[in-house]
């Protein structure tokens, strides 16, 4: 068995990376390093690295034809809304371009396939008020970069449906975890969290932290995918969350309490087209055999207890 994955030096390609390769796949990551890096990757010995950008055609193409490959996990992507609003035509070229030119190649030359599997976000839903958010829940999605999103998922279905290809997609809710990077104030908070807790920086917090989220720990995350792949789904969407609502005051506290330290907070302004709450129905998920194993306490324990570690 062959996978590419595109994004896979990146906080979620690399863990489903390293899944694939213990579950005995041939992997091959192409990723042009501009939020990941090759060192998060910890079987990089034992895949084939292309440090290449989605968008260069000629490259995907060759690649394509060469591989033959049987799953591919499109990851690749900017994901930050701050940065599609920056730069709507450069983003939606990754965000959207890449994936279907990837398609589309492998439609006309009729290329072998398992699994297509495109990860979306949960930016999708937008600020709309039905909670949990379903699948088929009505969606909003108001940045360049959630439209980007939703338009794709529906490229990918409707690829799926009209040419009998193997797709299926993915809308991550809130993913935490070692590995993703603290560098942007767009990074996940938790990552910046940790950041603040370790070096004993300021956080800042957006808002009076009543804002929800939906927070999956990223080996929750990786069983979901691995499912989504052994049970052969296709053509259909998946929520990937923990399915639990929790506020950031919340989260802020149980950190604190895992850390054993206090955070210190600088409270600013909310952030502006911010959601205000954000929780997954996840029953479609758990259909295929999923089951949450990480509470946000035990997700937040694992991780603390990593930073010590490569700090010690
Ligand atoms: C998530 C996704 C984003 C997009 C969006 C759609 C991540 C990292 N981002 O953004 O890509 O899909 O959902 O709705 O998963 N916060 C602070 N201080 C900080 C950083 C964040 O108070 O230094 C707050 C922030 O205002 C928000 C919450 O923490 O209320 C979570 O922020 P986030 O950036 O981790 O994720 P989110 O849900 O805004």
């Amino acid at each position: 068995m062959k996978a590419l994955v595109t994004g896979g030096a990146g906080f979620i390609g690399s863990h489903l990376v390293d899944k694939l390769v213990e579950q005995g796949v041939d992997v091959v990551v192409v990723d042009d390093l501009s939020m990941g890096s090759v060192d998060n990757i910890k079987s990089r010995d034992s895949v084939t690295i292309h440090i290449e950008d989605v968008c260069n055609e000629k490259f995907m193409q060759e690649l394509l034809q060469k591989e033959k490959f049987d799953y591919i996990y499109f990851l690749a992507a900017v994901a930050s809304v701050a940065d599609s609003i920056e730069r709507p035509s450069e983003t939606h070229e990754i965000n959207h371009s890449a994936v279907l030119n990837t398609l589309e190649y492998i439609r006309t030359e009729k290329l072998p396939l398992k699994q297509f599997l495109f990860t979306s976000s949960a930016a999708v839903y937008g600020n709309l008020p039905e909670l949990p958010k379903k699948e088929n829940s009505r969606v909003d999605p108001l940045s360049p970069y959630a439209i980007d999103k939703y338009a794709t998922e529906r490229y990918v279905l409707a690829y799926g449906e009209l040419y009998d290809l193997p797709t299926v997609c993915v809308r991550f809710f809130n993913v935490y975890g070692p590995g993703q990077n603290p560098s942007s104030p767009y990074s996940g908070v938790l990552s910046i969290l940790t950041d603040c807790l370790e070096n004993d920086k300021t956080f800042t917090l957006y808002g009076d932290g009543s804002q929800t989220r939906d927070f999956v720990y990223i080996e929750d995350v990786i069983q979901a995918l691995w499912l989504i792949t052994v049970q052969n789904a296709r053509h259909q969407v998946f929520n990937i969350a923990n399915g639990y609502e929790s506020t950031l005051n919340n989260i802020i506290q149980t950190y604190e309490k895992v850390a054993g330290r206090k955070l210190t907070i600088d409270f600013a302004k909310g952030r502006t087209g911010e959601v205000e709450r954000s929780v997954a129905n996840i029953s479609r998920l758990i259909g295929l055999g999923y089951s949450t194993n990480w509470s946000m306490e035990r997700g937040l324990t694992k991780y603390w207890e990593g930073v010590q570690h490569e700090a010690s």
